[in-house]
């Protein structure tokens, strides 16, 4: 590994990833790429719109670029707000990575998959190979990334690798158009505003992972030997599965006058498709996954980070 591309650099995951992974590879070159045109970020960074091929395939020309991390992606609730540009960016931009990554012989693509791709069908608890039936343009287009994934491995032995993440909570950058969002919205709005309302009912649980867990998961399996993977970019990873009244009481027990409300909205449906828990034993017994914070762990970091910050900011 030379030169990784990251693209949705700016993202919730890419505003972490890409100072983690320059740390951990000194000698490798990480180019932040996203749409915005003149962010304020440090290293290299292009300016870069994964639906224009032509505008990738330069950058990757230019950097000489062996390794992609592709972020860039609609989530959930934005799909469903957008569903035509979900599809134009999520499966075409997708897409235009493989294309290039074909055609320069890339090393390694990674590309997160979601929770989203299952649905109303799935059991609880799935694996990799239980039914997946979305019901969001979201999580159909991530079935589809993830067979694009399998067809140009197999069809052009182009490596291509994923995980199914779940709702990734983190206060670093807000996530924005994901229908788990309230998980990270909550500790946000209860540390600076001591109240929440939730779009979602308080008995809605879903799986969530915590930041630090998921980039460690997403750079594990990048370093991973390609012979001990049976799966492309399909693998569930679970690490937390808690109801929204679970993270409020949390939350209460370390924030003395947070007050939670929930008011359902059209979000609902979307988290009342998806699994609770997930089946990941193929991502521990393949690449070694296990997450290392807990609920009380994860809450005891986003408050005070969240805390820390808000000091800063009125001081
Ligand atoms: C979303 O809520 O859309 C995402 C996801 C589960 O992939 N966080």
């Amino acid at each position: 590994m030379d030169t990784i591309l990251v693209t949705g650099a700016l993202g919730q995951i890419g505003s972490e990833l890409v100072p983690t992974l320059r740390t951990r590879y000194e000698d490798v070159e990480v180019v932040a790429s996203d749409i915005e045109p003149d962010p304020d970020v440090s290293g290299p960074y292009e300016a870069v719109d994964v639906t224009d091929r032509a505008q990738l395939e330069a950058i990757i020309e230019e950097y000489d670029v062996d390794t992609v991390f592709h972020l860039a992606a609609l989530l959930s609730a934005a799909g469903e707000q957008n569903p035509d540009r979900a599809f134009n960016v999520n499966v075409g931009g997708l897409h235009n990575v493989l294309e290039v990554g074909r055609e320069y012989k890339l090393d390694r693509i990674v590309v997160p998959s979601s929770i989203a791709v299952y649905g109303p069908a799935t059991p609880d608890n799935p694996s990799e190979r239980t039914i997946r039936s979305p019901t969001t343009m979201y999580g159909i287009t991530k079935v589809l990334a993830e067979n694009l994934g399998a067809y140009y491995h197999k069809k052009y032995n182009l490596d291509v690798r994923g995980i199914r993440l779940p709702g990734i909570v983190s206060h670093k950058t807000r996530p924005n158009g994901g229908t788990t969002d309230y998980a990270v919205d909550a500790f946000y709005e209860a540390v600076w505003e001591g109240e929440y309302t939730y779009f979602i009912r308080e008995d809605t649980r879903l799986p969530m992972v915590y930041m630090s867990d998921a980039i460690d998961a997403l750079i594990t399996l990048a370093e991973a030997e390609e012979s001990d993977l049976q799966y492309q970019c399909e693998y569930n990873i679970s690490a937390l599965s808690f109801t929204a009244k679970e993270l409020s009481k949390r939350i209460e027990e370390r924030v003395d006058e947070f007050q939670a409300r929930y008011e359902p909205d059209e979000r609902q449906s979307i988290a009342d498709s998806w699994p609770s828990t997930l089946d990941d034993t193929a991502a521990r017994s393949d690449w070694g996954w296990s997450a290392e914070y807990d609920l009380d762990k994860m809450v005891d970091e986003m408050v005070h980070s969240l805390r820390q910050r808000a000091e800063r900011a009125l001081s």
